[in-house]
This record gives structure tokens, sequence and C-alpha cells, in this order.
């Protein structure tokens, strides 16, 4: 707490034994609470959401700026009759909180804990599966036509940010909501922040837009006045009362959302409890779609978070990151080597510019930004325009670098196919968390891109084992006339100067050869580095085990491949990636077509959704920790003939996602 606690908190603390929170169970109890107990709830929602984020990692501002339209929305809104549909979801905490999830608000992120996403398999007051942006008004415009069409009651609300709105796929909801006119209540959160500033036309113009919360708050201080005015205070009120509903409606006819359809109510203070239940509780009525505006201020009540909201926006857990296979302490993350290595890239090379979607800092695109603002381009949570928008510089002559989040690059597949690979375009995409991700769960795993991409055209896929293969893959790319995709973990690096093979396009590099030995690993990625540590303790009981790192996904020189393969009696293929559709289950296709008969195992993700925890223990769970990589090794030895049975420790439990192609 003392590290995040202002004086605020501290005051809290003192009356946490007299918590309201233990007297809610769930969103009904609030019906029962006056003003000055919501707000007092609101204080303690957020010390228990501070206390939380701060053990076990969590999205903490974007949480402390909805916590009183959470706790308005709930009072008002009978959920889960009324369906609230939070946008990206990483704002629900308090949502949580408040539908009988508080007792359990301390496993949020860990294994087996609560999500920090909405989960319909957590709660009925969960209507959707998030973490991706800009869905809500779409599915809840989807539910609402549903309920219409069968008849059924309730109201249904989306809660979405302006950083969200900004995205093609908000605005596709807005036109389509506008045009069924069904009664959606659309609940913009406007906190002005993405995670970092909002960018482009739509979040300038909802910052006019807010300049008028200035008119609103002069409004009532005047009518607070005209009121005292003796005797003709009141006539005075009514007549300006009148008044101002004309000069509302002529300021409402030049609005967005009333051109798409909506009625407007806003902006409204989204800290005040009375002000926020007092739109809900009218606009809860109205038979049409509408947009309540909401200002809210991003990590409200922590002054460090209200003053950096971006810094703010997600925290790790508070033990520090556990560095990867082979790290030492002087290894660094796969996103700073690439921020570095784009630098350097830059400056060698003027034509080289960088493309983020709203993902600056995460991804390193901001250090770029630093240095030459006008080679880095943010362009909001707009993956599919940032794919497309980097053919367009690519076809102008320029080398652009579009770094984006593995899980989130699905949203653009189609571009990077039809717009990029098709174009043969030289486009380099580095794709951040790669592989499996951790806490934030299901919806955010880099497992899937492997089997996305590697099957496209003119497509090289590359996985770098370490930072030196980062950086020389970053050279190596921008010299290719053609896309390149290169994705990596968020982890720690792996550096040994014993690396430093030369690229060679399809074809990977031996980190472990030994004369005779007969089992073969090959790996893509940092797993290169577990597989060599594996090697070399086995080597010291005789055992002897060599380690391919495959460097590409695509393209694969096959006859290269087949050929180094040939030797061994048993092959192991490892990927931080699922089997399905990835490299191992095209080099088990490989060796079927050419007749290899050696042993065959191939270790990834099976296609399942892969569940928060950390990830090493999702890691290890698939296998592809260093105990999962000796014993898959151990029992292919000993099924060989090479090994004596393996020791007890190894053998008490076989990963669940291995597959053996045995013949
Ligand atoms: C498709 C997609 N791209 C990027 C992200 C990463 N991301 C999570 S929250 C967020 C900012 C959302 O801003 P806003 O909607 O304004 O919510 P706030 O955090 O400001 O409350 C981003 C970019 C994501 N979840 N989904």
């Amino acid at each position: 707490m003392a590290a995040y606690a202002g004086n605020r908190f501290q005051e809290m603390i003192q009356y946490k034994d007299m918590s309201l929170l233990d007297r809610i169970s769930g969103p009904a109890d609030l019906r029962d609470l006056s003003i000055s107990e919501l707000r007092r709830l609101a204080e303690e929602v957020r010390l228990r959401i501070i206390e939380t984020v701060q053990r076990n990692g969590g999205h903490l501002a974007s949480n402390l700026g909805a916590v009183e339209l959470t706790i308005a929305l709930h009072r008002v809104f009978e959920s889960p009759t009324d369906a609230i549909v939070w946008d990206v979801g990483h704002q629900c905490y308090a949502h949580k909180i408040l539908t009988g999830r508080a007792s359990r608000f301390g496993t949020l992120r860990k294994k087996g804990g609560l999500s920090g996403f909405p989960k319909r398999q957590e709660s009925e007051h969960d209507t959707f599966d998030t973490g991706h942006s800009s869905t809500a008004i779409s599915s809840a415009l989807g539910l609402l036509a549903a309920r219409d069409r069968l008849s059924q009651g309730g109201r249904v609300i989306a809660v979405v940010g302006d950083g969200a709105l900004t995205s093609g796929l908000s605005m596709e909801g807005l036109s389509n909501a506008g045009q069924l006119g069904l009664p959606l209540i659309l609940v913009l959160n406007d906190n002005r922040m993405s995670i970092s500033h909002s960018v482009g036309s739509i979040s300038r113009y909802l910052s006019k837009l807010s300049a008028s919360i200035r008119y609103q708050t002069f409004r009532a201080r005047i009518d607070a006045l005209v009121l005292k005015i003796p005797r003709i205070g009141t006539t005075i009120y009514a007549f300006i009362k009148r008044a101002k509903r004309a000069v509302k409606a002529i300021f409402f006819k030049e609005n967005l959302f009333a051109d798409y359809g909506f009625e407007y109510v806003g902006p409204i203070d989204g800290h005040s409890i009375p002000a926020l239940i007092d739109v809900f509780s009218h606009v809860r009525h109205l038979n049409r779609p509408v947009v309540v505006h909401v200002v809210t201020k991003k990590g409200k009540g922590l002054e460090k978070a209200e003053d950096d909201p971006e810094s703010f926006h997600g925290l790790g857990p508070a033990c520090p990151d556990i560095p990867g296979p082979g790290t030492s302490s002087h290894s660094e993350s796969f996103t700073s080597v690439f921020a570095n290595a784009l630098l350097s890239a830059a400056e060698r090379d003027p034509r080289v510019v960088g493309v983020t979607a709203a993902m600056g800092t995460g991804t390193g695109i901001s250090k770029l930004a630093d240095r030459w603002p006008h080679r880095a381009y943010d362009v909001g949570i707009a993956e599919q325009h940032a794919v497309a928008f980097a053919a367009g510089l690519a076809q102008g002559g320029l080398r652009p670098v579009v770094a984006i989040y593995s899980t989130f690059m699905q949203r653009a597949v189609d571009q990077v196919f039809q717009d990029v690979a098709l174009a043969k375009l030289p486009v380099l995409f580095a794709l951040d968390r790669a592989g499996a991700v951790g806490e934030d769960g299901e919806t955010h795993q880099g497992i899937y891109d492997l089997a996305l991409f590697k099957a496209m055209p003119n497509l090289v896929v590359f996985a770098p084992a370490d930072a030196n293969e980062l950086a020389a893959f970053m050279k190596f790319a921008l010299t290719l006339d053609q896309p390149a995709i290169m994705r990596y973990p968020k982890a720690f690096s792996a550096c040994p100067a014993t690396d430093t093979a030369p690229l060679e396009l399809g074809k990977g590099t031996f980190l472990r050869k030994s004369p005779g030995a007969s089992i073969l690993v090959l790996a893509l990625g940092p797993l290169a580095h577990s597989a060599v540590s594996v090697s070399d303790a086995l080597r010291k009981s005789g055992l002897k085990i060599d380690v391919y790192n495959l460097r590409f996904a695509a393209p694969v020189d096959e006859a290269h491949l087949a050929a180094l393969c040939a030797p061994y009696g048993g092959i192991v293929t490892l990927e931080d990636g699922v089997r399905s559709g990835g490299v191992g289950e095209s080099i088990g296709a490989m060796f079927a077509r050419r007749d290899n008969r050696a042993t065959f195992i191939a270790r990834g993700f099976d296609v399942i959704p892969l569940a928060q925890a950390t990830r090493e223990e999702l890691l290890s769970a698939a296998g592809l920790d260093e105990k999962g990589i000796a014993r898959v090794v151990l029992d292919m030895a000993q099924s060989l003939g090479f090994a004596e049975p393996r020791p007890q420790a190894l053998s008490s439990r076989r990963a669940p996602l291995e597959v053996q192609h045995g013949r």
C-alpha cells in the first residue's frame, strides 16, 4: 500500500473495518445506499483495486477512473436483465467487486483465479468475454437486436472508452446502430487517454465537445445565484430554463452522434454519482439509441496515476519478472532490443519509419518517436488501418516497421494477406508478446500467429532466439524485397556470444552438434536456448542431444532441413505456439512425404483456450520448459535404447499437450 497511497488512502484505511463493501453481495444492494454511502463505497472499491493491482498486477488507471460510473450504472440498471457490455473489459474491476466477486478479488489474474477481463463463465453479470478493443457497440447492438426479435426485455448498455471509439470497428457499430434505431445506450467514457494520449480526429472532436462542460458548470452556478434573488428569482429561473432548452437544441444539431442517429446527452462529470444516476435514470426510458458522454479522469483518486496515467495503465505483479531460460543479470527484454535495433536501422536508412496502433510504449516505437517524431506514426487502436497504411508507405518508397502485439495483429490478417503479402511489399512486422503471454489470459495469448501467417505467400516468418538474432534480422529484413514478420515473446533474451552464425533465408543454425548424437531438437525462437541448457545438462550424464535453431517458420528450405535431420533416430520440435498449423506439424508432414522414419514428437500448445497463468507456468504445462524438454528427450532416448531409465523426478508426469508420431 505504502508505495501507492496518497493521504486520502491512509484515511480510508481507518474506516476499512466498517466496510460498506462487506454489505454488497450484488448490485441490488446498492439501491439501499444513500448518495454519501455510495461515495464512501467508491473509495472502498478504489482501495480494493489499488491493493490488489499492487500485488497481482493489472490495469490500474482505467479502473480507478471508472469507479463512480460503475456504481451509478449498477444503481440504476438491473444487471443481468439489463446487460452491461464493457469495451476491452480492462476497466471491469469495480464491476467484478460489486457483482458478488469481492471476496475472490485477491485472486485476480492468478492461475485459476478471477480474470482481469469480463468472463461469462465467472458471472452472469459478464455479458461477453473480451480483452480486444472496440467490439462493445457491435456486440451490444447484436444482443439488443436478438432481444428485440425474441421480444425479450432488458436494456443493453455499451461502455466504450474514447480510445476504443477511434477504431473503425466502433464506427461500423455506430453506423449500424443508427440505422437500426434500437434503444442502445452507449456510455462514452471519455478520459482523453487511450494507453497514451488518444490520437486522431475523433479524439480532437471529443475534446471540443467536452469543452462545453465548462458551459454547464457555469450554468449551474448561474442557476444557484438566480434562485437566491428574492421574489423574482423563481420567475427568472423558469425563463432561463426555457432558454437553456433552446440553446441545447441548437448545440446538439451540430453533434456527430446526432448525425449517426443517436440522441446525445453530456458531457457529464463521470465522478459525480448523483449526476450520473440522474442521467441514467432518464435515458433508461428512451426508445431510441443514445450516447451518454461521460468525462472521467484516468487514475482518479491516486495522485501518481492521475499525473502519469500511461505508466499506471497496466502494471506487473509486485514480484520482479522471472528472467527467461539462459538469461543472465545482463539480459534485456526483446522489446527493448527491438526498440534499439529500430533506432539503429532508422539511423542507417532514412526510409525507415515506425507504425504503432496505440501501443507506442508497449512495443518500443515510442523510442523512435522520441528521436524522430515525424518518423513514427501512432494510428490509434486501428490495426487493420495500420497494416494497410504501411502498405501505402512501402508502395511509396519507405521501409515501414509495424510493431503490433501478436494477439492484436489477428485483427489485420486480411490486410497482411492482400495489401502486403500478395503485393510483396517490403513491410517488416514486429509481433511483440508472441507465444504464451501470461496473466491477461485467453484473449491475449500470442500463440496463433505462426499458424495464421506462415502459410501466406511471399511472407517471411522469423523467430529470433535471442537479442543478437533479433538485431541481425532487423538488418536482414530491411534488405529484403518482400514482407517479413518477426515474432518474439514478452521475455528477457539470452544473449550468448556464441550464436553469431549469419542469417540465410529459410535456414537455421546448429547450436549444439556432436558426433554420434541420436536425437535432434528443432526449436523455434528462445526455446532453442532452453533446449541448449537441457542438452548441456544431459551431456554430463553421457547423453548427446543436438540442438538446431530453426530461425524461420517460413520459408523453410525443406531439402536442407530433411538432409540435416536424416542421421537422427529421434526428432523433437519445440515452438511457442499452437501445434496445429505450426512448424512441428509441417516438419512432421515433410518427414512423411520424404519417408523419414525417425521417431518424431512435436511440442507446442493445444488448440484450446489458453487460460491465465504466468508465462513460466504455461510453458511448463505444455512441456516447453527445461524440465519438460528434458523429459521428452529422455523418454525418447530410452525408447530408442540410448539411455538408462530416467530418474524418478522426471518420470512423474507426462505433459498433456504432447503428440507422438513414432513410426
Ligand atoms: C485490438 C486491440 N488493440 C490494442 C489493445 C490494447 N489496449 C488495451 S486498453 C487500450 C486503451 C483503450 O483506451 P480507452 O478505450 O480510452 O480506455 P481507457 O483505458 O482510457 O479507459 C489499448 C490500446 C486492445 N486491447 N485491443
